[in-house]
């Protein structure tokens, strides 16, 4: 088993290249202006509409994903109702709905996609339902089909998190609204934001409200705002990184590819196959002992870390026990799934030998 001299993370923030980033910050030091609305996120804003191919009127930047969520759900009204919504999420998806008093309501996964069921969500509409809340999953696509028929027949809001689809084109313009995160943990980021994009472009104008205290003039404060605003800093790193974008998903697809080639044909390991923009490699271990195993054999033998992506679910956290066991698929896929390092600039020789390794934990 190889063992590696350096540890091998889940995942490494790209760095782009630190002159040009330094040109950038010439200009800023030029503009003296770091924050609310400055040069460079305009820059950012439109450089992202033209490669989303997305007007500017319908989206809107934030300092993070989690409160681009909660604006979000904010300004669509969701206070006061339910969301049916995935325990299958990183903790964020369903904090920004509570932090707003909305309750989610939690329905199963598909167990192929990994991502909230259309079916199962569906029984679970009342008269209280202001909204679904379904989240793709690793770069997995929902069943935006499915979704959008119970948006149209119970007129509820459909809201896409899609903290980890970027570079996933034909998910951009779906549902009323979606989130993308740019964490440094994701294959884009701008050392943190995020992004919505709304269906909407009335609903902007609420938002850029909202993320400046909700402040309309120096006479004026409207709502309950926060203080959300994405700064210069984060939007020249956000420029910096959108250069190279084609090359980030590219290199996910080969760490992909070279992980397929080791695992094709193996019981024991299933690569979840699903993703669009490779954000993650998720495998599925036969049972929660053998997933238990291999990440800790893989942290102690080899000095790779892995994470256990989403274990536990929401539902086994203490604001959302309500909802234990009403989610079957979610939580035995959740006691077994195991993500593997992946990052742009991971060698691929190094991938392989990862996953020669977890198949060597197996046995
Ligand atoms: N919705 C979904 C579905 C999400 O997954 C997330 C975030 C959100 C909403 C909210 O979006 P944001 O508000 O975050 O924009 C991480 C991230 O903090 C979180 O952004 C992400 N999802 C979640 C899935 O993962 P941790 O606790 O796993 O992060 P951490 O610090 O353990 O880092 C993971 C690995 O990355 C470590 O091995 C170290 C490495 N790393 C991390 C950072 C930050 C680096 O090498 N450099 C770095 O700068 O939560």
């Amino acid at each position: 088993m190889k063992r590696f001299d350096k540890p091998i993370l889940v995942t490494r923030p790209y760095l782009p290249d630190l002159e040009e980033v330094k040109k950038g910050c010439d200009e800023i030091w030029e503009n003296q202006w770091l924050t609310n609305n400055g040069p460079m996120l305009k820059k950012f804003q439109k450089a992202l509409s033209e490669y989303l191919c997305v007007p500017e009127t319908n989206m809107a930047l934030f300092n993070n994903g989690t409160l681009a969520l909660e604006l979000g759900y904010y300004a669509m009204g969701l206070s006061g109702g339910d969301v049916i919504t995935t325990p299958f999420t990183f903790v964020a998806t369903s904090h920004a709905l509570k932090r707003i008093g909305a309750t989610p309501i939690f329905a199963d996964i598909d167990p192929e996609t990994l991502c909230l069921d259309p079916a199962k969500a569906e029984k679970l509409i009342t008269p209280r339902t202001k909204a679904i809340v379904p989240v793709h999953v690793y770069g997995n696509a929902c069943d935006v089909d499915g979704f959008e028929r119970l948006g149209e027949k119970y007129g509820v809001k459909i809201i896409y998190d899609a903290a980890h689809a970027f570079g996933v084109k034909p998910l951009v313009v779906c549902g009323d609204m979606s989130m993308y995160s740019f964490h440094p943990t994701k294959l884009f980021h701008s050392c943190e934001g995020g992004l919505l994009v709304f269906k909407d472009e009335t609903v902007q104008e609420k938002l850029f409200e909202l993320r400046n205290f909700a402040i309309r003039s120096e006479m004026e404060c409207v709502d309950v705002g926060s203080n959300a605003k994405m700064n210069e800093l984060q939007a020249l790193m956000g420029l910096e990184c959108l250069k190279k974008i084609d090359c980030l998903l590219d290199y996910r697809q080969k760490i992909y590819m070279a992980y397929k080639e080791v695992f094709d044909g193996c019981d024991s390991v299933k690569l979840i196959d699903k993703s669009c923009n490779k954000a993650y490699v998720p495998v599925l271990l036969k049972d929660f002992v053998a997933r238990e195993r291999v990440y800790t054999e893989l942290q102690e033998k080899c000095n790779v870390f892995s994470r256990r992506y989403f274990y536990p679910l929401l539902t086994d956290f203490a604001p959302y026990v309500y909802g234990q066991r009403c989610c079957p698929i979610a939580e035995d896929l959740a006691s077994r799934v195991l993500a593997l390092p992946t990052y742009y600039g991971l060698p691929i020789e190094d991938v392989k030998s990862i996953a020669e390794n977890v198949l060597e934990i197996v046995g």
